[in-house]
């Protein structure tokens, strides 16, 4: 595992890729390889490289120095690359089984070479196809105890906490959160995208001064509170699936925030699943409450087991900082809902629905349920998921 810096940045083609990962001796340089680039999200080039004798292959990921998905007009830095090799990297020393391996990084050509997940299947589109993935929640629930705990301040020295809050400082990917999760939605802002029979919903929505207020003070909490090292966008499409595995992708978003919010933006995407669903919705709610239970657990042990904080005898403090954690969740969880449903950004759990009609009624009923949840943080209990769409 190791990573370099090269001279200058330049996007990477199919032939380059292939030039790359020859050189860094992942592959030989006498065999035959195929590279495609299969990029499918809103922000990076990913190609997969395969020998087609052997089986082996390989990832080979390059942020683009824009958002892929409007254009060169909407400039990124590229060290939100760099930010996506540590946090794997430091996700990996805590969850190994739950994040790919990475090979090597280029902090100037923003590219993070890692291990090919092709035999898994991103979890947004096989939740779509109706698969329930039994293990997904008790995987999501230890990945988010583990990194939670353990890049907390009651795990890290005092100071090595600052400066992995300095290390994982990453502006340009947590204004694109700030505006498109917790401002945008909230406004008559052009990059909003609904249909026209949802405006008059939408136009309730941004009528609701106590909504609003609630959208605030999340959006400052999700600025100023260093609660811990987050993923900062873990939505089923960041993470691979199957119904023994889990792996947890894409943490270009990482930073220090608050505890609850990876909880609340898994919880809100597979409330939205749920929500697309005719039947079989069960196995949704039944994640949302293990998730939580299963991140309970493993913050708890973990905080019995190995906390450094002398106050932390008081399990008063754990109770505490629990309690806000779900509530925070819930909240985080409404804004996920409702900028998935009238934002820049959709999920394809709405969207394709198939039938307007259903498609219609199923948005409308997501902004109900993320304006429910904005208001009502400290009385949804993890079980209550499965009642608000009744
Ligand atoms: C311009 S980026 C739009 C969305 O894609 C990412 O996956 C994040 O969810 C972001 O909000
Ligand atoms: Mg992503």
């Amino acid at each position: 595992m190791s990573t370099t810096k090269t001279e200058k940045y330049q996007p990477l083609t199919e032939i380059s890729a292939i030039k790359l990962v020859k050189k860094l001796g992942l592959f030989d340089a006498t065999e035959a390889l195929t590279a495609r680039e299969i990029g499918d999200g809103n922000l990076n080039l990913v190609f997969h490289i395969i020998n087609d004798q052997t089986n082996k292959s390989i990832i080979v990921k390059q942020a683009l120095p824009y958002a892929k998905v409007v254009g060169e007009s909407w400039p990124l830095s590229l060290n939100r690359a760099t930010i996506e090799s540590n946090a794997l990297k430091q996700f990996g020393a805590f969850t190994p089984e739950l994040v790919p391996a990475v090979y090597y990084h280029d902090e100037t050509l923003a590219v993070t070479v890692m291990e090919d997940l092709s035999h898994l299947t991103i979890s947004r589109a096989g939740l779509i196809q109706g698969e329930s993935y039994p293990l997904l929640s008790q995987h999501i629930g230890s990945f988010l105890g583990h990194i939670a705990f353990k890049t907390s301040d009651f795990a890290l020295k005092p100071q090595d906490k600052k400066e992995e809050v300095v290390k994982y400082s990453n502006p340009d990917l947590c204004n694109i959160t700030e505006d498109l999760v917790f401002t945008d939605p909230f406004f008559d802002i052009d990059t909003n995208e609904f249909e026209k029979a949802l405006r008059p919903d939408v136009e309730e929505l941004w009528n609701d001064g106590d909504v609003k207020l609630q959208a605030a003070k999340l959006k400052y909490k999700f600025s100023t509170n260093a609660q811990t090292l987050i993923h900062g966008d873990l939505h089923t499409g960041s993470i691979f699936a199957s119904s023994q595995e889990t792996k947890v992708i894409d943490p270009e978003f990482a930073f220090y925030g608050p505890f609850g919010f990876d909880l609340g933006q898994f919880v809100a995407n597979l409330f939205l699943n749920a929500l697309s669903r005719e039947t079989n919705r069960e196995p949704l709610f039944a994640h949302i409450t293990n998730t939580w239970n299963v991140f309970k657990d493993t913050f708890t042990a973990l905080w019995h087991s190995e906390n450094t904080e002398p106050f932390a005898k008081d399990e008063r403090l754990l109770h505490e900082i629990l309690t806000q954690t779900w509530q925070d969740a819930v909240g985080y969880a409404g804004c996920e809902i409702i900028r998935r449903t009238i934002g820049l950004a959709h999920v394809a759990d709405l969207d394709e629905i198939s039938s307007e009609e259903r498609k219609i009624n199923a948005k409308r009923t997501a902004l109900k349920i993320g304006r429910y949840l904005l208001l009502h943080q400290q009385d949804v209990s993890p079980n209550e998921f499965e009642h608000l769409l009744r």
